[in-house]
């Protein structure tokens, strides 16, 4: 097959899904082509099946926003007709199934050419920023005119059945893992350095915006380091970074605590920790949860969205309600316990297995499969009506 790939090339969830998936694609003999405003980040190894568009977007001095969506079509145009494209799979809602449905209608009534379009639901274009009434109408129009469909969660095929008017099947297809890439490696000087007196390490790795609820993460770690040696490293970068600072500051613990930024090799900082603290208010599914565990690093969670859905209570660790700060630092305790730690950290590899990319990929291979054969179908019954 010949694959359209369009997400955002950020370190952002969706991009990380859409660029892995790729990958995997491209692995598996399929063409895959990246349609995207920078090089996605995980687009790191050259495969003879993967390609790269860039969407250039001019800036102008009448455009305070210049229209990226319009470039994104006219780019999505030419690939299409290019490369011979099958199928286009466009990551995240917004806007990038608006501008799949334009470009599938100039292609269609400039060129008579029918390009299906499936569209994945990752999780903020639904629950945040596509229901927004700035958005929604167009988020509604373009998830029903798209081919298919897919969510990464039940809850967040539920959650879109129930904020937007779909006349849809959505298909659940959740995220996966590479056991490849995502494996405990030996890193024991590195361990050494953050913890040189064998401190308990935690983990937080976001995109440091309000949903992910930083300050719950420094909350819990101020009680945790309360009661044992620990430490804290804080992976990523975003609005609410300075604001975590700033409580480490105030609480007192700021040596005990990281802030690393941005880090390309993540299972490399994952594979010597203990525990990782995910208290979102939103998540659709969890993938840097799902990473953790597949370098055996049993999760604090929340018990929002597709979370239950990954985690198993009091096997993989333990999910709390929102906020509820006291009882994510007692059971954060609890699972570091040296006398608990093994079967918690044993127990989230096995789980991660589950959702091992050679499960997951054939998945989406026969969703497609599904989705080019409807489309021929309906194309015969057109032009034979
Ligand atoms: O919101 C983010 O953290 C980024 C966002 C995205 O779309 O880039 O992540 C969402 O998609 C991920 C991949 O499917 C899911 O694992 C995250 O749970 C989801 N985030 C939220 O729902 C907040």
């Amino acid at each position: 097959m010949k694959i359209g790939i369009v997400c955002y090339p950020t370190f952002g969830g969706s991009g990380v899904v859409a660029t892995e998936l790729g990958k995997a694609l491209a692995k598996e003999g399929h063409q895959v082509h990246f349609i995207t405003y920078s090089q996605p980040s995980r687009l790191d190894f050259l495969n003879e099946n993967l390609f790269y568009h860039e969407v250039e977007f001019r800036s102008y001095p009448l455009f305070e926003y210049p229209p990226y969506e319009l470039a994104l079509a006219s780019k999505m145009v030419s690939v299409v007709m290019n490369e011979h494209l099958d199928l286009l799979h466009v990551h995240y809602a917004i806007p990038h199934a608006s501008a799949a449905y334009m470009a599938k209608q100039i292609l269609l009534k400039t060129h008579g050419i029918y390009i299906p379009v499936v569209t994945t639901l990752h999780g903020t274009d639904i629950t945040l920023v596509g229901k927004d009434a700035s958005y929604e109408p167009v988020v509604t129009f373009s998830i029903n005119e798209s081919d298919g469909v897919t969510s990464v969660s039940e809850d967040l095929k539920k959650e879109t059945y129930h904020s937007f008017k779909i006349t849809r099947e959505i298909e659940v297809i959740p995220n996966f893992i590479d056991l490849e890439k995502f494996k405990k490696q030996k890193k024991d000087h590195f361990k050494k350095a953050i913890c040189p007196q064998g401190e308990s390490l935690i983990v937080h790795t976001s995109n440091f915006r309000k949903v992910k609820r930083v300050g719950d993460v420094m909350s819990v770690f101020n009680n945790i380091h309360k009661e044992i040696p620990s430490k804290l490293l804080m992976i990523g970068d975003g609005p609410e970074r300075s604001g975590a600072e700033a409580m480490a500051r105030e609480m007192g613990i700021n040596d005990a605590v990281r802030f690393l930024g941005k880090q390309e090799a993540v299972e490399e900082v994952l594979s010597v920790a203990d525990l990782f603290l995910m208290p979102s208010e939103k998540e659709s599914f969890g993938l840097a949860a799902l990473e953790a565990m597949a370098c055996e690093v049993p999760v604090i969670s929340t018990n929002t969205g597709g979370l239950p859905e990954l985690m198993i209570q009091g096997v993989t660790g333990f999910m709390s309600n929102i906020g509820d700060v006291e009882d994510m630092t007692r059971n954060s305790l609890f699972v570091l316990d040296k006398n608990n730690l093994p079967r918690f950290k044993a127990s989230a590899l096995a789980r991660a297995k589950e959702f091992d990319i050679t499960n997951i990929l054939p998945l989406y291979e026969q969703y497609y499969e599904k989705v080019l054969k409807k489309a021929r179908v309906n194309r015969s019954a057109e032009t034979t009506s």
